[in-house]
């Protein structure tokens, strides 16, 4: 039989009826440092390659989930509608979990902005696992939180922990050996900073970015090796605590799926000119002797990389940069809040 969604769901779960009246989470977003782009599986979002990112401290999806009389999704403070994208993609994925006939009021807070390019959906189906961990009571280990999330969205499942998590691609068509695991350390000095250059919802989602991609672009063979050069040298780095190795790598394996985007069919070009200054801006600091790299995503904002001891010289150049430390700000998230019946 071929696996879907609703099956693996079925073999990890124990239960699907609510054992509290409420629970909350709270999941932060990441940034890929070596990157997932495109799947051998779209409906189980399993990858064709492994990736590797950071988490983003402070910035994520605090998530609330009640049972009540039918649902109900406030995002932002702002009741959706059951025919909005969210609402519909979100309860999609709820129902994989729950008995048909709950109902379920789910109050979700992004500290990010939305359809930027900087990953919200990670946090928040990370954050909606994690709560229903705890509303149901499944008692799920982080392998299992990690494949849940990635239902949801492929890279949530580097979601369920803070700081540096490798997603392990696997090989099985069920997906079951798809997940991340954390890279157990810490990183005081390794800073994030995010460049955010437009906060404009993107025309085409990563999503549907990705299997473009692979589908037209002649570049993207090229793709699996690249990753298989960037993966280790970053694993290495992280341990290491390499800034100059880490940043290499991970800015060079930015571009390189970059490259990729752009050479499908019709182009994706993320990139606004404001994105292309700032990667310009980066290489004449780096080669003012500044330790700074840039990363990127499925949007037109900037990411960079370097250590706290050089964050005045980096925001001196990057005044608007929001500045995160990946360890701080979400001590605690893995131990949802609950309220017993
Ligand atoms: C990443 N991105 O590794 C890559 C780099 C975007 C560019 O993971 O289709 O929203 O839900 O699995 O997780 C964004 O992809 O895509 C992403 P789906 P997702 O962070």
């Amino acid at each position: 039989m071929k696996a879907d969604s609703s099956t693996i769901v079925r073999h990890l779960i124990p239960n699907r009826t609510p054992v509290r009246e409420q629970a909350s989470a709270y999941a932060p977003a990441n940034i890929a440092l070596c990157k997932y782009w495109g799947k051998r599986n779209e409906a189980l979002k399993l990858p064709l390659t492994g990736s590797l990112s950071v988490s983003l401290g402070a910035l994520g999806t605090h998530m609330r989930i009640q049972v009540a009389d039918g649902d109900h999704f406030t995002l932002y403070g702002k009741r959706q509608t059951p025919d909005s994208p969210a609402y519909k993609r979100l309860f999609e994925f709820i129902d994989l979990f729950r008995e048909s006939g709950t109902g379920l009021d789910i109050e979700s807070h992004n500290t990010i902005p939305m359809g930027a390019g900087l990953a919200s959906s990670a946090g928040a189906f990370a954050a909606a696992v994690l709560a229903l961990n705890e509303l149901y009571a499944w008692d799920l280990d982080q392998k299992q939180l990690s494949i849940c999330a990635r239902l949801g969205s492929g890279s949530a499942c580097r979601s369920v922990a803070p700081g540096f998590m490798e997603w392990l691609p696997g090989e099985r068509e069920d997906g079951l050996d798809s997940y991340a695991v954390p890279l157990t350390l810490d990183w005081p000095e390794f800073r994030i900073g995010i460049l955010t250059l437009s906060k404009k919802e993107k025309a085409v989602s990563s999503g549907e970015g990705m299997t473009r991609t692979l589908r037209t672009s002649s570049l993207y063979a090229s793709w699996p090796d690249q990753v298989a050069r960037d993966l280790p040298r970053i694993r290495e780095a992280v341990q290491n605590r390499d800034l100059i190795q880490l940043g290499e790598a991970a800015e060079q394996n930015a571009l390189s799926m970059h490259a990729t985007m752009i050479s499908a069919w019709p182009p994706l070009l993320y990139w606004q000119p404001e994105s292309v200054q700032a990667l310009h801006q980066v290489h004449a600091l780096r080669s003012q002797g500044l330790s700074v790299y840039a990363t990127m995503d499925a949007g037109p904002n900037v990411k960079l990389l370097f250590h706290r001891d050089q964050q005045q010289d980096v925001t001196k150049h990057f005044p608007h940069l929001t500045v995160v430390d990946p360890f701080v700000g979400s001590a605690g998230f893995a131990n949802a809040e609950t309220d017993p019946v």
